[in-house]
């Protein structure tokens, strides 16, 4: 049985609700149940200084990467485009310091959506600060579409570490980023019909990230239930 280290999200943005004017760090039920589930143990890992990534890497199996605001665009040299969303520079450094230390201790790093993103910010990629912008032929933010229905298809690269999936498969899709330059070290095994990164993996490292969320559709969509399974027992 694995430990998974989930990265919390950081709610800093402070309204009356839903916590009542405190500041939280939180993850989504969806990344508890599935773990549970499958019989791991899932923890929360705040963001902490870089320098502290050690003490939390070395006391868990597997480390995962969630979705929430933009990366901001500082870490890939740009500027920030005027509907570029919220950003939290001290995630963003937290988080490249958890994929380094997951590198340098061997764990599998999975990437979900955010999770995706940054990995390839971190790898030296870079992003499409929002994809709207960008002329797109797909609609990659489905709401207010709940996040149970798959929206879009994808082709998957069935000699992948998602080999698992359909070569046609139907996706969520909560994203207004993108990957723009892949990062030398990653390879892209799926993509959307317009040409978008819809997942990657490391060329050889552990790393696997897919844009769509299947957190929100595990429990009746037995092959998102797969990514979570082989993350954490067979990657
Ligand atoms: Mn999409």
């Amino acid at each position: 049985m694995a430990i998974i280290g989930i990265l919390g999200t950081p709610f800093n943005i402070i309204e009356e609700k839903p916590f009542w004017w405190n500041k939280v760090v939180y993850t989504r039920q969806g990344f508890i149940d599935v773990f549970q589930k499958l019989g791991h143990t899932a923890i929360i890992i705040p963001v902490d200084k870089p320098e502290n990534v050690k003490q939390y890497i070395d006391i868990v199996d597997r480390v995962l990467l969630t979705g929430g605001s933009d990366v901001s665009p500082i870490s890939y040299g740009e500027d920030p485009h005027p509907s570029l969303g919220v950003t939290n520079i001290e995630r963003d450094l937290f988080e490249f310091a958890a994929i380094e230390e997951a590198m340098k201790q061997d764990k599998p790093v999975l990437g979900i959506c955010r999770g995706m993103q940054i990995m390839n910010v971190y790898l030296g990629g870079t992003l499409y600060q929002d994809l709207n912008e960008a002329n797109f032929a797909i609609k990659h933010l489905q709401a207010p579409t709940p996040q149970e229905y798959p929206s879009h298809s994808i082709s998957v690269d069935v000699n992948s570490s998602l080999s698992f999936l359909p070569n046609h498969y139907m996706v969520n899709s909560f994203h207004h980023q993108g990957v723009k330059k892949l990062a030398p070290s990653l390879k892209a095994i799926a993509h959307a019909a317009d040409g978008i990164v819809e997942a990657v993996e490391g060329k050889e490292k552990r790393l696997l990230g897919v844009q769509w969320h299947p957190e929100a559709t595990w429990f009746n969509k037995k092959e998102d239930k797969e990514v979570f399974r082989y993350f954490a027992e067979d990657m």
